[in-house]
């Protein structure tokens, strides 16, 4: 959807903010890794979307087996990965008289290589999804398929060779690539094994979108979102700490910017940088804290600085969206984004993160004393928490409410917390009823997720943040994962905002933030050796 238009921002250095993003493309580090066993797959209700892979040999076992038409193997890697595929294939019997016809699906989960893939009724390309049809006529050279894929899992199906000869599969291995080449800060001590497998898929999902880009996804969108960008760049501060692909990924959303000044949501980097087709009012409102973080993180005033006319736009753009007595009323003209749950009214919530957009422009222009471009801010802030307040706010239910139909969700209570809108106390005591409240709508996925943790940290709430990531994320560890996913819900492992779940991402980069808020010590005093998780599940291996 686009925006609203505004007048053209005149003398934004777009060429040369490309030009420091390119010269600041990472090299990607590559390392191989092998299968670890041979799978095969079991219908089993109770396993994660009904699918279990059952080991049937170690990985040695693989090169002493042979495939004929029909027939297929499937090798689990262990652990998810982003790269490049090598087989080495040779065959047995009289003679190779035909061509050797493949079919290769890559999988993040089981269910991608459990299930058909078609009919499909997704609503974006069938072309994320990861199959490959490939004809060999000899097979004296490895092959290497050009394309990067994400997956633990591959399927090798033998689709047509003559009746003369089968197939054998001599070496196979992924060329994994990344950008976060250094090793991770190290973990806090003492740190309970529940937590430390959540903060191990926490990395493993960062260092795997960690590519000349900070990506959303790398099985799917495989681009930077600047929404997505925030996220990872706080976790990759207390981990992998690589400033330089953060200001890289800045300049790259800045250079692109609209004529009128707008940062898009998302861009592509291939053939050649360029802007991405949707505008989001939540993720624009955002720029500045992203530029803020990264100034706090690094010290590097200077490209702040930079980018301060751009950051500075784009709450602008955003906050022309306010009423005359400061409440923002949605425009119908932007993609609003919050969360993907069902029926969520944004209103609420999108005034709490323009609010709080305004106060961390507020913050770097004081890092930057720049506080006389934005005089007007200072007194912003009581206008939209008056505005709120009278207009949005249930003193009966002591919970804020959301558009006509005054809807209450998790998500108005947290933006309107982290705004500064709604107090510690009354946030802690909402935090507590929501629960209980079967109307009101829950978080449809991490990135929501994570801001709730972050707003009950502010209420005080320590132990319930605590509790909510053990059983949020600590869920999917339970259910197989080794990174975490785009969207996750406990009640429905198939739900997919774009109508396949196998079209869902299973490493997605706003998903990795128990990294994040562990490391910062935010659960420090309360997580200890002695520390269990909050359902009494024992702590998984993966
Ligand atoms: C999807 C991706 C991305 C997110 C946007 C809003 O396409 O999952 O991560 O930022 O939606």
């Amino acid at each position: 959807m686009l925006a609203k238009k505004h007048p053209p921002v005149a003398n934004l250095p777009s060429a040369r903010w490309l030009a420091l993003a390119e010269a600041l493309r990472p090299a990607l580090s590559r390392n191989d890794r092998w299968p670890v066993r041979l799978v095969e797959p079991v219908a089993d209700p109770s396993a994660f979307q009904g699918w279990r892979l059952k080991e049937v040999a170690a990985a040695e076992a693989l090169p002493a087996r042979t495939i004929g038409r029909g027939e297929q193997v499937i090798v689990d890697f262990g652990e998810h990965l982003v790269g490049y595929l090598r087989l080495e294939l040779a065959y047995v019997g009289i003679a190779m008289d035909a061509p050797l016809r493949l079919k290769l699906v890559f999988g993040e989960v089981p269910a991608e290589v459990c299930e058909p893939f078609d009919p499909f009724d997704g609503t974006l390309s069938r072309a994320w999804l990861q199959d490959e049809l490939v004809t060999l006529d000899e097979l004296s050279r490895p092959l290497t398929l050009p394309r990067r894929y994400a997956f633990r899992y591959l399927r090798i199906a033998v689709v047509a060779t003559s009746v003369n000869y089968r197939v054998r599969i001599a070496a196979l291995a992924c060329e994994r690539v990344t950008s976060a080449a250094r090793p991770p800060q190290p973990l806090p001590p003492g740190l309970p094994p529940d937590l430390v497998a959540i903060d191990e898929a926490g990395l493993r999902t960062l260092a795997n979108c960690m590519q000349t880009v900070f990506e959303d996804g790398p099985k799917r969108d495989r681009r930077l979102w600047s929404g997505d960008l925030r996220l990872q760049a706080l976790t990759n501060y207390v981990s992998f700490a690589d400033t330089a692909l953060v200001k890289r990924c800045l300049y790259l959303l800045a250079g692109l910017a609209r004529a009128d000044g707008c940062v898009p949501a998302c861009v592509y980097e291939f053939p050649t940088p360029s802007m991405g087709i949707d505008f989001i009012l939540d993720y624009t409102a955002l720029f500045p804290a992203i530029v803020l973080d990264y100034a706090r993180a690094s010290g590097d005033l200077d490209t702040a600085r930079d980018l301060w006319p751009v950051a500075r736009r784009q709450l602008e753009i955003a906050l022309a969206h306010l009423d005359d007595e400061g409440l923002f009323v949605d425009p119908k003209t932007w993609w609003l984004f919050i969360d993907w749950a069902d029926g969520l009214d944004k209103q609420a919530a999108v005034h709490g993160v323009l609010a709080y957009a305004a106060e961390r422009t507020l913050a770097l222009a004081r890092l930057l004393e720049r506080d006389a471009d934005v005089a007007h801010l200072p007194a912003l802030a009581p206008r939209m928490k008056s505005a709120a307040r009278a207009r949005l706010f249930d003193a009966g239910s002591g919970l804020f409410v959301s558009g006509a139909q005054r809807q209450v969700s998790w998500a108005s209570q947290t933006w309107m917390v982290l705004a500064g809108i709604m107090t510690p106390a009354e946030g802690a005591a909402a935090f507590r009823a929501l629960p209980a409240l079967p109307d009101a709508v829950t978080p449809g996925g991490p990135y929501l997720w994570h801001h709730v943790i972050e707003a009950m940290l502010i209420c005080g709430l320590k132990d319930e943040s605590l509790a909510r990531v053990r059983s949020y994320w600590g869920a999917m560890i339970a259910r197989g994962a080794t990174t975490f996913w785009e969207v996750f819900d406990p009640a429905d492992e198939r739900r997919s905002p774009y109508r396949s779940h196998h079209l869902n991402s299973y490493c997605h980069a706003w998903s990795c933030t128990p990294a994040y808020f562990i490391r910062r010590g935010a659960f420090a005093g309360i997580i200890g050796p002695g520390s269990t998780p909050a359902d009494g599940r024992k702590p998984m291996a993966h």
